[in-house]
């Protein structure tokens, strides 16, 4: 992966004003060190998608990675699938990160191959799709727009297609909320993030990302077509389900 070295030192300083989180260039920059040190199980769940990817391929079908970034979830996927005339498409609509997943996509030689988009996610077509992954994309997207993003996906999948949704959870009882919140503080720091860094981010994020509880989740998915939904990962507050079409 590109900028694997950067460190991610962004809300090292004071930021005064604190502008709203973007993904930018310098969060592409530094993107892998951030989401590793920042998502208990990242890695860990990366693979699982790919393996998942791997079991669900149907021959000439597409896989959709949406909110790719870098393409670690693309790379995952493209690197597990054995199924022949398949065609990944990864898209996301931050340039700074599609220049970076063309990049890591070029450098990695898997057989099958990517398309890399760069475009909004609630305006591209999803058609004769095996897998569609949205490993933490969903929780960026305003909430009033995430069933009809859903039911599109669930539409443009093949029978026996599946949707990996992974986000950031909230959840209902105030207990575990507070529970897992501190788990994942904890997290944060033991992966060398001061306190300064922690609150900024948090506050830079508070706008931008919208976690829903997994009740919520199960629900969405539910009401946009998925007959099967089942959790398949957890790392604290951060949770993965697969949903069959
Ligand atoms: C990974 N999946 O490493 N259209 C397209 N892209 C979008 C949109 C949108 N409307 N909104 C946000 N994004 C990756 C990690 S990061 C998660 C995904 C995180 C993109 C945004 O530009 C960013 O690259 C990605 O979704 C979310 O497996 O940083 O917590």
């Amino acid at each position: 992966m590109c900028s694997d070295q950067s460190k991610d030192t962004l809300y090292s300083e004071p930021h005064e004003p604190l502008a709203d989180f973007a993904f930018d260039a310098r969060v592409a920059a530094i993107f892998p060190d951030m989401i590793r040190r920042s998502v208990p199980g990242y890695a860990t769940l990366c693979g699982f998608l790919g393996l998942i990817a791997g079991e669900y391929a149907q021959p000439d079908s597409r896989l959709y990675d949406l909110g790719c970034s870098l393409g670690a979830a693309t790379l995952a996927m493209r690197r597990r699938i054995t199924q022949p005339g398949c065609r990944l498409i990864a898209v996301d609509n931050s340039p700074a990160m599609v220049d970076g997943c063309r990049e890591n996509v070029a450098a990695d030689n898997a057989p099958t191959p990517v398309d890399v988009v760069c475009a909004d996610i609630r305006a591209i077509a999803i058609e004769h799709a095996a897998v569609v992954t949205m490993n933490f994309t969903l929780q960026f997207i305003a909430p009033d727009e995430r069933l009809a993003l859903l039911q599109r996906i669930h539409d443009g999948l093949l029978p026996g297609g599946v949707l990996l949704l992974a986000e950031k959870l909230r959840f209902a009882d105030a207990t575990e909320q507070a529970t897992l919140e501190q788990l994942h503080l904890a997290f944060k720091r033991a992966n060398g993030y001061s306190e300064l860094e922690i609150s900024q981010k948090r506050a830079a994020l508070e706008r931008v990302l919208v976690p829903d509880t997994l009740e919520q989740h199960r629900a969405r998915l539910h009401a946009a077509g998925f007959g099967q939904v089942h959790l398949c990962f957890q790392a604290f507050n951060f949770a993965a389900l697969i949903a069959i079409r």
